[in-house]
């Protein structure tokens, strides 16, 4: 609808200075080692890939932490790089599908798809919400507060000064929440932000709360919708190599269930797979892993069960 070719953009970012754990930067390598460009284009799309996204031209001599912020300067200037990318994806007709690399990317990847669809409301899959600011963070781990920068609240920080608050609080749906800190409770609240935790997700069942989910955000199913999706959002047993895995997450189907109800929408403009770290895990793990990345963006991209 929004495109008018099935055309698509694999953007890997081999990238993890959003958070502290090493490997995270190889998981778009995995994905697409394990045949994932294939996979899309016997789903019938124009796959365009042309390698691995190094922004080696950001080279930071250092970059000590603003307040608690860490590596603020490479997080800012690769996800401005991406942004850049993304929207010119977007621009020339090709579904962003961006392959992480840790979740600070979605500031780059959601700021580059609002860019060209500023209408787009964002479905954020995940356990956690994202949406720590520069004053709530315990951590410093920027990929916990991709959400907040993108909304334009909390402390501003110039060196991210290029990132614009683009996304309001009404445009924005959380599903599979079931790690927020208390801060982001209160700014979840305050704001008024929609959110289906794994307490919804037990209530309702995964259909309705997608159904529910859309209503708030497109309920006359017309709007362009990017997709970001952290696969911690999934059970530790179906997704057991990412950095920050909690317990009770979506089951296999469940997840695959919210990538095909959006990709039957026809609103999607942009998607994520985030958070595969092939380091946190035996080998078995990671490659059940990174099977289930494939199968999840397979079913955002259309594959079908019959
Ligand atoms: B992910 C956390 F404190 N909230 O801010 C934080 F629990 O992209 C975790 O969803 C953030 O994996 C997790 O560091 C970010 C923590
Ligand atoms: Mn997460
Ligand atoms: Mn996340
Ligand atoms: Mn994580």
């Amino acid at each position: 609808k929004f495109y008018k070719s099935k055309q698509l953009a694999i953007v890997g970012c081999p990238f993890s200075a959003g958070q502290p754990k090493g490997g995270v930067d190889k998981g778009p390598i995995h994905l697409v080692s394990a045949g994932l460009v294939n996979q899309l284009e016997a789903l019938g799309w124009n796959v365009h890939f042309d390698g691995h996204h190094q922004f080696e031209d950001i080279s930071i001599e250092s970059d000590p932490p603003i307040g608690l912020l860490k590596n603020p300067r490479v997080v800012s200037r690769t996800c401005e790089a991406l942004s850049g990318v993304v929207s010119e994806h977007a621009q020339n007709g090709r579904l962003p599908v961006t392959l992480g690399g840790d979740h600070s990317l979605a500031m780059g990847t959601i700021s580059g798809t609002l860019k060209h669809f500023p209408e787009a409301c964002v479905i954020w899959v995940d356990a956690h919400a994202d949406i720590n600011t520069t004053d709530t963070t315990d951590t410093g781990n920027i990929h916990g507060m991709p959400v907040s920068f993108l909304m334009g609240i909390g402390s501003k920080v110039p060196e991210f000064d290029w990132l614009k608050p683009v996304l309001a609080a009404n445009k924005l749906v959380y599903i599979g929440l079931r790690d927020v800190d208390d801060g982001e409770k209160k700014i979840l609240r305050e704001n008024k932000i929609k959110a289906f935790s794994m307490h919804e997700v037990d209530k309702y069942g995964i259909s309705k709360v997608v159904e529910l989910a859309l209503d708030h955000v497109n309920p006359n199913r017309d709007l362009p919708i990017h997709l970001s999706l952290d696969v911690d959002a999934l059970d530790p047993s179906v997704t057991p190599s990412t950095g920050t895995p909690v317990r009770g997450g979506l089951t296999f189907r469940e997840g695959h269930y919210v990538c095909e109800a959006i990709y039957e929408t026809g609103l999607m403009i942009g998607l994520d797979i985030m958070e595969v770290n092939p380091s946190v895990s035996d080998t078995a793990s990671v490659t059940q892993t990174v099977a289930v990345g494939c199968s999840l963006t397979r079913a955002a991209l259309g594959e079908t069960l019959l």
